[in-house]
């Protein structure tokens, strides 16, 4: 049998935590929808202090995919920089059409470095995209897995999410490491909902419909600090589902490699949450966010909430997108 089967009691949470239809059959924002115009407005008064935390981890060769199989770091390259003119000065310039127009501008004052990168999208701080994973041949609101094409996806797709400047609201941190009274939960740990709720309850802060919710493992921290070691991530557990979806919570991310644990909830089954998440309850999964100063600067001043803005790049179909998030206190 090389298919193992969605386990009965997966499948059973499926149901429980579908909204497929529940905003029309055309949907591709899933549970951003409990993100309404009031819940941003909300959210902007949470910015109190102005001091703005950015949670991106670095973009570059050092990234998290070293610990990681199938992606890779940024592959940063320089296209043009101020040796190209020093050399084109002493030695004569490249020829062709290149030497035209670029000793065209430099007859003039200005000088300019260009570049690119070639990444994977979802190599460093980034979201999920609901056409990213599904199961049984469907994807988020019985979108059939052929409206994703070496064209990209056709539904689904993160542009459809950042077209509509959709990731913005309440943000919600929760410090599962201070929780535990650890510097960084150990390879495999697992979070399920009860230690979601109990390190809500610590923190004196409620979790509800169209909260952005931030999940502290210490993973990100961990491999920075180990010089990159660390696969085999802390994470939440499936089991997480229920309670996101009984509290209309709009998304999720954590500072860690697949914000699910990797210890096998089910033999055979890899990313469960992920199944259930982004196909099921059409949730948006943020991964390798550095949460580290902002956990700080909640555990010093006992808020664990504020604005957040974590919009995707206008990618057309893409499966997922980098991002820069900002929380706003
Ligand atoms: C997979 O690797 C399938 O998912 P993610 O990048 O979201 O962890």
């Amino acid at each position: 049998e090389r298919t193992v089967p969605v386990p009965d009691e997966l499948r059973a949470a499926a149901r429980k935590v579908s909204n497929w239809g529940r905003w029309g059959p055309d949907d591709e924002l899933g549970t951003l929808n409990h993100i309404t115009p009031a819940h941003v407005a909300r959210a902007t008064a949470l910015a109190r202090r102005g001091a703005v935390f950015s949670l991106s981890v670095p973009f570059d060769a050092d990234g998290p995919q070293g610990a990681h199989g199938y992606r890779r770091n940024p592959v940063h390259l320089m296209t043009l920089d101020g040796g190209d003119h020093d050399v084109a000065e002493r030695l004569g310039g490249w020829g062709g059409e290149a030497e035209r127009q670029v000793s065209e501008l430099w007859r003039g004052p200005m000088r300019f470095n260009d570049d690119f990168i070639m990444m994977p999208l979802q190599c460093a701080t980034q979201w999920d995209a609901l056409a990213h994973v599904y199961y049984e041949d469907r994807l988020y609101n019985d979108r059939p897995a052929g409206t994703v094409t070496s064209f990209g996806a056709t539904r689904n797709g993160i542009d459809k999410v950042a077209a509509r400047g959709m990731v913005v609201g309440r943000g919600v941190l929760l410090d599962v490491v201070a929780h535990r009274g650890a510097t960084h939960l150990e390879a495999g740990a697992v979070i399920g909902p009860e230690e979601l709720e109990a390190v809500a309850a610590a923190q004196g802060v409620d979790v509800g419909t169209g909260d952005i919710l931030l999940v502290r493992t210490g993973w990100w921290q961990y491999f920075r600090s180990t010089g990159g070691s660390g696969a085999g991530g802390p994470g939440i557990s499936w089991r997480c589902a229920e309670w996101l979806h009984e509290r209309e919570v709009a998304a999720i991310a954590a500072d860690n490699l697949a914000l699910e644990t990797s210890t096998k909830e089910f033999p055979g089954v890899t990313l469960p949450f992920h199944m259930l998440a982004l196909r099921d309850m059409g949730m948006l999964l943020g991964e390798m966010w550095d949460l580290e100063t902002l956990a700080h600067d909640c555990a010093e001043d006992g808020v664990y909430e504020f604005l957040l803005v974590a919009q995707p790049l206008l990618i057309t179909g893409a499966v997922g997108s980098p991002i820069n998030p900002l929380a706003i206190k």
